[in-house]
């Protein structure tokens, strides 16, 4: 049944389930969705695997892990109170100070009160003749509740390498993100690095400052940019202070709501001479202007991607003292910006040290870890630390591993199978009452940027049906349909989607990964939120609301 606004009472407190709303998750997205159902006066519980708020910023707390955004930009928008007490220390705050930043957030607002630590989901059935979810931890615990919400992130799935003797090593080995607490000294120490994504990238910068000795295994090199990290001063932040208003104003209007925005000039009209000197300016400048301020076509022509690869390759050769290991170091399979690009602090000189050395596993393939090292097909390394720095089945794969099932008992994985279908990023036909803060499809970007106006989305639609005395939220099948067919057409003529990597739901280590798929919402967030807004401002009538 559709029903149009205003038709119902408003209902008494809802007893019949434990909470109003689950949320599962206290990272970003979830802490805010916290506090945004609080100001509804719902009763809420937020379940949380891990011992402490973050998420991203609580687990990944491997070396050297730092913003790739602007710590201003990062920061959440919604309380002046807040923007105006913390001072950022950088302008990539590490991963400490992001941690930190979100306990005081934690605490400000009061939130621990309502989030349940170590507590994993493992399993959420929704129960039609109550409209409602049962939610079941790890440790056996069963909840109930009328809404179900998911903030679990996008790269919170950690995957291990499907290589042999993995289990066996008797050195400290450990992926990147399950990083532990406790300092790790790599002084006088062998280490490897298995991967070489964004968070390989910083690892390697960063164990290269100590180590004893690092070899470095990649399958595929990335094209990186420079971050050009500085503290902020005193005088600096008052400036940001007295800026936010512009700064997030300006977040608004980019296409992923990082302040840089793409230059309106397409790469041809502009002379060689030009094009050189802008390159060498956005180079030489902090953060993702290379990727997102750059020429308007690089990632959609492919003569002009070809151009600014070729000006990435004569950073990395100039860079790179060896002549074979930059050879090495430069993508042959993918493009400038097709790939998440890692931002660096000294990376490619990594290489120029004595006591690293680059494996090339595409020539050299890994057949085993053994108790001592890494068997390749050509010699046998032995270290005292592994890193996996081998990455996440991304924006699906939090989902898949909790058992997720909607309206007779349909599991979401296996309606996912083929690739995400949801209505806004947000709603899944079959799945009543289950919301998602940044789920498949929605409108990514600058993670908080995008996560707040999810979160604020979600409970504007809470909201709306509380006062209708509305029970189950459902999207349609026509709906999520409509929506998945414009996402991925949306897509269309990216060069990003010819390329494997987790934005194309690659990956190779998980069964089933292996086909490219649209994960994402590629029209910017702008338009997202355009979509949404309109949706919101019909009164939800593209909703089945009963
Ligand atoms: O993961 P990745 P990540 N043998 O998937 C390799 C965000 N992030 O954790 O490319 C050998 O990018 C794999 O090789 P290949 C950011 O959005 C943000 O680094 O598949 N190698 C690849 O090199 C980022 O994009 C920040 O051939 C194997 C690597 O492991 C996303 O997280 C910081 C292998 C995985 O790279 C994911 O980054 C860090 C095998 N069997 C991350 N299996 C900040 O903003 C995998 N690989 C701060």
């Amino acid at each position: 049944m559709v029903v149009s606004p205003g038709t119902a009472q408003k209902p008494e407190a809802d007893t019949l389930t434990d909470f109003d709303a689950v949320v599962i998750g206290a990272g970003v997205s979830g802490l805010y969705q916290l506090y945004r159902l609080r100001e509804l006066g719902l009763r809420v519980r937020v379940f949380e695997t891990g011992s402490g708020v973050g998420g991203t910023w609580y687990w990944n707390r491997y070396p050297g892990a730092r913003f790739d955004s602007e710590s201003w930009t990062y920061g959440y928008s919604f309380s002046p109170e807040l923007l105006e007490q913390w001072d950022w220390e950088e302008h990539f705050a590490g991963q400490p100070e992001t941690e930190r930043y979100l306990n005081y957030v934690a605490d400000k607002f009061e939130l621990r009160r309502d989030i349940q630590f170590k507590s994993r989901v493992t399993s959420a059935h929704y129960r039609e003749a109550t409209r409602s979810w049962d939610v079941t931890l790890e440790d056996g615990r069963r909840y109930s509740t009328r809404f179900l919400i998911t903030a679990i992130g996008v790269l919170s799935a950690p995957t291990m390498p499907r290589i042999a003797g993995v289990d066996t090593f008797r050195g400290l080995s450990c992926h990147t993100h399950h990083w532990p607490k406790e300092p790790v000294s790599f002084g006088g120490k062998r280490v490897a690095v298995i991967g070489t994504g964004a968070s390989g990238v910083q690892t390697i910068t960063e164990v290269a400052r100590t180590v004893g000795h690092l070899s470095v295994f990649q399958r595929t090199p990335q094209w990186c940019a420079p971050l050009h990290n500085a503290r902020i001063s005193k005088e600096e932040m008052r400036q940001i202070r007295a800026n936010y208003r512009e700064i997030f104003a300006r977040c608004q209007q980019t296409y992923g709501c990082f302040i840089h925005a793409s230059d309106p000039r397409a790469t041809h009209e502009v002379t060689p001479e030009q094009r050189e000197a802008f390159w060498e300016k956005l180079y030489e400048e902090p953060g993702f202007g290379i990727w997102m301020g750059n020429f308007r076509d690089i990632l959609v022509d492919r003569e002009a991607n070809a151009l600014i690869s070729d000006f990435l390759a004569r950073k990395i050769r100039q860079r790179v003292k060896d002549p074979a290991v930059a050879e090495k170091l430069i993508p042959r399979n993918h493009g400038f910006g097709t790939r998440r690009v890692p931002l660096e602090s000294g990376y490619y000189e990594v290489y120029n040290q004595p006591n690293v050395q680059l494996v090339d596993v595409k020539q050299t393939p890994i057949e085993r870890i053994t108790p001592s090292g890494i068997k390749t097909s050509d010699a046998e390394y032995e270290f005292d630390i592994i890193i996996y720095a081998t990455g996440f089945d991304a924006i699906t794969g939090s989902f898949d591993r909790i058992d997720i099932r909607g309206v007779d008992m349909a599991l979401l994985k296996e309606k996912w199978k083929d690739g995400p279908q949801t209505f806004l990023g947000i709603l899944v036909d079959g799945f009543p009452n289950m919301l998602m803060v940044m789920g498949p499809h929605a409108g990514l970007g600058n993670f908080p940027r995008a996560a707040e106006y999810s979160a604020d989305w979600v409970t504007g639609l809470i909201h709306f049906a509380r006062e209708r005395g509305l029970t189950r939220i459902e999207a349609t099948a026509a709906g999520a349909a409509d929506w998945t067919d414009h996402v991925i057409a949306s897509s269309q003529g990216l060069l990003f989607t010819e390329v494997d990597s987790w934005m194309t739901g690659i990956n190779r280590n998980v069964e089933g990964k292996q086909t490219r798929r649209i994960m994402r919402y590629s029209g910017g967030h702008p338009a997202f939120r355009e979509r949404c807004d309109a949706v919101a401002a019909g009164g939800y009538r593209e909703l089945s609301l009963a």
